[in-house]
């Protein structure tokens, strides 16, 4: 793998850079992609954004997340990809992506697939992280802007630093990131409390509705389209659900089904010690040990019975 140094010095050699984020973008992958974005525009680089999905506008209260470009016809130097495990992250920029001669692919996913031409991926819990280290390589500013980027990332993917992910480097990133501007409290309101009726309303439905497997060390919420649109919230309003299973006694792995069209689902998995990730890739997915998603098709009873047993296999006795 490219040093941080290397990774710098080749960064600042670029003229123009295209800074995509995943499908279904995160707080991690908006943050990091704004942030490297901005450091390099004020590097003299000029950077756009793009992502395939449109952002959800719960991430627009803070100033420098526009929309992004959802196609690329401009001639780039470089293509970055950005918290993206594999290729198949960057959706429809993933030919274009492949096509290019000069991709970098910045990530912190442990199953990453080291699909660029180069590749910096550093297992931090956030790929803000990354890219706090590398904009200090770069020798760019952190201003306020960059700051509250940066720290969205960080603490949409440590859960407001709950999570077994949090490491010092985490922490001490986070006291940099305030150090610099960053508004914590703020952000934690804006990506943990603040939600529309209709999210209180189908978090109380889904919740009622837990099913639990292998002696209860298996928790499974399940948000079908009909739920949706019966309180009329969401599909992205579903995010958080996961983590309230992992406070219930006696659970150890978490599963969030969400059904995104018929018979299509879209899988969540949180851990305490079991690596979902393993779980996750059995179905073509990945993540992290303790956190990671996939995609799965069939029918619903039929899906649970497979995620259950894939779940029982990484179980500890
Ligand atoms: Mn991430």
């Amino acid at each position: 793998m490219i040093s941080l140094v290397d990774l710098s010095l080749k960064l600042k050699g670029e003229k123009s850079v295209a800074v995509i984020c995943h499908i279904r973008p995160d707080g991690d992958t908006i943050g990091s992609a704004f942030a490297l974005a901005l450091a390099l525009e004020n590097l003299g680089i000029s950077a756009v954004v793009a992502c395939d999905d449109a952002l959800p506008s719960r991430f627009f209260f803070l100033n420098p997340v526009k929309e992004v470009k959802r196609e690329l016809s401009g001639d780039y130097s470089a293509i970055i990809a950005i918290d993206c495990a594999d290729i198949t992250r960057l959706g429809n920029f993933c030919e274009q992506f492949d096509k290019h001669k000069n991709t970098y692919n910045i990530d912190h996913h442990v199953s990453n697939t080291r699909y660029a031409k180069t590749n910096y991926v550093f297992d931090n819990a956030s790929n803000c992280e990354n890219v706090l280290e590398l904009i200090d390589a770069l020798g760019a500013e952190i201003n306020g802007d960059i700051a509250n980027l940066l720290a969205m990332g960080v603490i949409t993917d440590t859960g407001c630093f709950k999570h077994k992910n949090v490491t010092a480097n985490t922490l001490f990133a986070a006291g940099k990131l305030k150090e610099k501007g960053a508004d914590l409290n703020n952000i934690y309101f804006n990506m943990f409390a603040a939600q529309s009726k209709e999210r209180a309303k189908l978090f109380g439905r889904t919740m009622s509705k837990i099913r639990y497997e292998l002696g209860g060390k298996l928790a499974i919420a399940t948000i079908l389209q009909s739920d949706l649109t019966e309180v009329g919230a969401e599909q992205s309003e579903t995010e958080g659900f996961i983590d309230f299973l992992m406070g219930i006694h006696g659970v150890e792995v978490g599963i969030c089904i969400l059904e995104i069209a018929k018979n299509k689902f879209k899988i969540s998995f949180r851990s305490k010690s079991a690596d979902v990730n393993a779980v996750a890739s059995s179905f073509g997915g990945g993540g992290h040990i303790l956190a990671s998603g996939c995609q799965i098709s069939g029918e619903y009873e039929e899906v649970v019975d497979k995620l259950t047993f894939a779940v029982s296999r990484e179980l500890p006795e």
